[in-house]
């Protein structure tokens, strides 16, 4: 045909990624394809994602680099045989989401109903193996009434109280937060500095756990960094609490994990003045002194800025000899330095004598669970003058949350709902006289404590005694593996083992650790920053779906590094990859008509083909998506390479093989592509998700060797077998050739030159 440039087929169709994705997504809709048989799977493999919060009018491009993360080896799994339940839902009560309707001015309801429908269109939109028919809105009524249930088991278990307490305060936020919501001194939320108020509220003792939770640290599969998160903020410290009399005749206590130091104390030190984070050591001599059990020495008693208040008694024993920052005080202070080596036998020692006791001092503090805020569960607890504190009865929950429009918090020390008769004028359960409800709301991390033991349940007939169900829960439980933020590491993770130690002592659940595998993906930045709205950096993952489709951002998200570390967003990446899609695409094209591979090609292709699915298996096992990523593109590259050069003869076995593997090797990436060259191009039957991840026969996997001869002056002196990657290497091969003792005692003499031809000779001239 006159005026045809292409050389391509006139049959080639162009790859429109929004009909092809628009396609399947229907189509695996309708199938079920990724709604496991909760009652009855064979293989159940719980792949979980920690839910996001609605708290912006859609996702950013940070929430689809993570669940990409995590759908792609949720697909490998179902590739594997697996029954992979891969469930999703909002994490929309709580300060986030309320944040940000304060912020636009609109009710929490109408913002959460509006955003969680644009997070499951945009989700939708990614490809992601979701279950749909089992969600979960932590705000809903038939969420929360269990989030409630949990709350009336702590009390009944003993582990919910309200006591008075020096507790965080956000100022711009207007309510109290938990020690863990508190990083460097700023709210987790707004990153206002954080006071401190005295304030009546509600706790768990997560401390009666601390051994247990550290405990547990050692049998999990847990991203390392998140393990040492958790020990050092539980920051077990075993010590004694030694009683110094003073001059006035009161007694001093103080905490020591050196008690085998006593015999180098020079003073004691309050604190005062204490300041956090302080850099500069500040003390004064408060006039009094202690008496040194060991040695009847006074000991001057300085109040001072570096001791903190709440920790141990407040008090030390300053040991400059031992302690570096006991001896920065007492050298600007000139105070006594006592040289002594310690000495094991006086833990024994105190404690007989009287002076003090073992004590194992913790850093982790009980769980304030109580706001003032109004976006919350309200908390089932019910204040009687005559009875005190009562719980709801179970029958009674959900305690609704009101409907109000004064949702605004005001700082006063009380949320919201007590500016409302309505719902705190009741009746005591106990004795039926007038009583007030708690006006306070959980806080979030209660909300998501327990959600993932929630998700299978979902929609399986409920006997409302329970928020899951027995059998269901046995199958699907412990969570297979859980991917999320190493943000969340002394929040959410730490508080989700909490809880779910408890309900296993009460009998509710047979294992003790939610998540005995967890992987911690990075933070994705752009331009060098996390992004953020302030910094207007923010990636809308929609724009990129709509121009590329959801395959190429997929596979370029998980392309830009490792899953653990921080990559940075480019545009540019992602049209780099669309190409690569077209390059895909084209092989497939011409699959029918185009040349193949017999002689050389053919077992090139093969040798790679076995290489390219260990590589990728075994990358994708250890979250090593970019070089699995890089190993299909080389594969690609060689396919392609072949197929231009005409070879063998058309539609050999060995050639639709190697397009079947590329395209199962593709599947977890870019699972649209992979569906349509599977069903519509190779005819294969529905669905490549369920189709049998490849194998790879070890036999064949060596790589291609080359010899290389080695000369001196021209004359063969040795020779190498290398693989044909080594060969090419000028550096490698002199390397090895020198190493060669057959060769290296020609090189006595000063080498002058060495030539090299790649792939074939290296010549050493002296
Ligand atoms: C004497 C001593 C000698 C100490 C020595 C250390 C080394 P961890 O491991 O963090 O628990 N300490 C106790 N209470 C404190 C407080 N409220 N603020 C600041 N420091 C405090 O640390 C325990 C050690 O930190 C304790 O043991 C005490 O100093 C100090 F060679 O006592 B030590
Ligand atoms: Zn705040």
């Amino acid at each position: 045909m006159k005026g045809k440039k292409s050389k391509e087929p006139i049959s080639i169709k162009k790859y429109i990624p929004s009909e092809v994705e628009g396609k399947w997504q229907k189509i695996w809709k309708k199938e079920r394809l990724y709604s496991p048989d909760i009652r009855g799977a064979k293989k159940p493999f719980y792949n979980l994602w920690m839910f996001p919060y609605p708290s912006a009018e859609g996702l950013h491009a940070g929430h689809a680099f993570a669940s990409t993360g995590s759908d792609i080896y949720g697909r490998f799994m179902r590739m594997q045989g697996k029954d992979v339940f891969q469930p999703i839902g909002y994490d929309s009560f709580g300060i986030h989401s309320e944040n940000y309707a304060l912020k636009i001015k609109q009710k929490p309801q109408e913002v959460v109903e509006r955003t969680t429908k644009h997070y499951e269109e945009q989700m939708r939109s990614l490809g992601h193996g979701y279950d749909w028919t089992r969600t979960v809105t932590t705000s809903s009524p038939d969420y929360y009434r269990w989030t409630q249930w949990l709350f009336l088991k702590m009390w009944k278990a003993g582990l919910a109280y309200k006591k008075k307490a020096s507790v965080n305060f956000c100022p711009s936020c207007k309510t109290v937060l938990a020690d863990e919501q508190v990083i460097d001194g700023k709210c987790e939320r707004c990153q206002s500095i954080v006071g401190k108020k005295e304030l009546e509220q509600w706790f768990f003792k997560i401390t009666n756990y601390a051994d247990r939770l550290l405990e547990g640290l050692d049998r999990i599969d847990w991203s390392k960094r998140v393990v040492i998160a958790q020990r050092n903020w539980i920051g077990k410290s075993e010590g004694m609490k030694i009683k110094f009399r003073t001059e006035d005749g009161k007694n001093l206590e103080v905490f020591t994990t050196r008690p085998d130091t006593l015999n180098a104390v020079t003073f004691l030190a309050t604190s005062k003045f204490y300041e956090e984070g302080s850099k500069e050591k500040i003390g004064k001599f408060s006039g009094n002194y202690a008496i040194d059990p060991l040695s009847d020495r006074k000991l001057p008693i300085w109040d001072t800025n570096y001791v903190a208040p709440d920790y141990g008694t407040g008090i030390i024993m300053g040991v400059p000899a031992h302690d570096e920052r006991d001896m920065e005080f007492a050298k600007k202070y000139h105070l006594d330095i006592v040289k002594k080596e310690p000495d094991e036998t006086l833990w024994e020692k105190i404690e007989r004598e009287g002076w003090g006791k073992k004590h194992t001092n913790y850093h982790l503090h009980d769980w304030l669970v109580s706001r003032q805020r109004y976006w919350g569960a309200p908390i089932p607890m019910i204040d009687c003058p005559k009875c005190g504190w009562q719980p709801v009865p179970e029958g009674d929950l959900p305690v609704l949350l009101l409907n109000i429009s004064d949702y605004v918090p005001e700082g006063t020390g009380k949320g919201p709902l007590a500016n409302h008769e309505e719902f705190y004028k009741v009746k005591c359960p106990n004795c039926k006289g007038e009583a007030i409800r708690e006006t306070d709301v959980m806080d979030t991390f209660v909300d998501s404590s327990w959600y993932y033991l929630r998700y299978p349940s979902v929609n399986v007939n409920s006997n409302f005694e329970l928020p899951w169900n027995p059998e269901v829960t046995r199958r699907w439980l412990p969570v297979d593996l859980y991917f999320g933020g190493a943000e969340h590491s002394v929040l959410h993770l730490m508080y989700a083992r909490f809880v779910t130690m408890v309900l296993h002592d009460l009998k509710y659940l047979d294992f003790d650790e939610p998540f005995p595998k967890f992987y911690a993906h990075g933070l994705m930045i752009k331009d060098g920053a996390k992004m953020s709205k302030s910094r207007g950096n923010v990636v809308n993952p929609e724009d990129y779906i709509n121009k590329f489709g959801a395959d190429a951002l997929r596979l370029y998200l998980a392309f830009i590094g490792p899953m653990d570390a921080s990559p940075d967003f480019r545009d540019t990446g992602i049209e780099g990859m669309y190409r690569f899609m077209g390059r895909v695409w084209r092989l497939y094209q011409n699959h029918p008509t185009t040349p193949t591979l017999r002689g050389v090609g053919e077992n090139q292709i093969l040798t790679k083909m076995h290489q390219t699915i260990k590589k990728v298996t075994e990358d994708i096992q250890a979250f090593r998506y970019n070089t699995a990523i890089a190993a299909i593109m080389e594969y690609v590259n060689l396919l392609t390479e072949i197929v231009k050069s005409e070879k063998g003869v058309t539609g050999s076995a060995e050639k639709v093989k190697s397009l079947e593997t590329l395209a199962l090797l593709l599947a977890p990436f870019a699972p649209h592509l992979a569906e349509e060259v599977w069903v519509e191009v190779l005819g294969q039957p529905f669905s490549i998700h369920t189709s049998s991840w490849p194998k790879y026969d070890s036999n064949i996997l060596q790589v291609d060797q080359v010899e290389i001869i080695i000369q001196v002056n021209g004359k063969l002196r040795g020779q190498l077998v290398v693989d044909s990657e080594q060969s090419k290497s000028g550096q490698v091969i002199e390397k090895l050739a020198r190493q060669d003792e057959r060769v290296s005692k020609w090189l006595e003499g000063k080498v002058k030159n060495v030539i090299f031809v790649p792939g074939k000779v290296i010549n050493f001239v002296l």
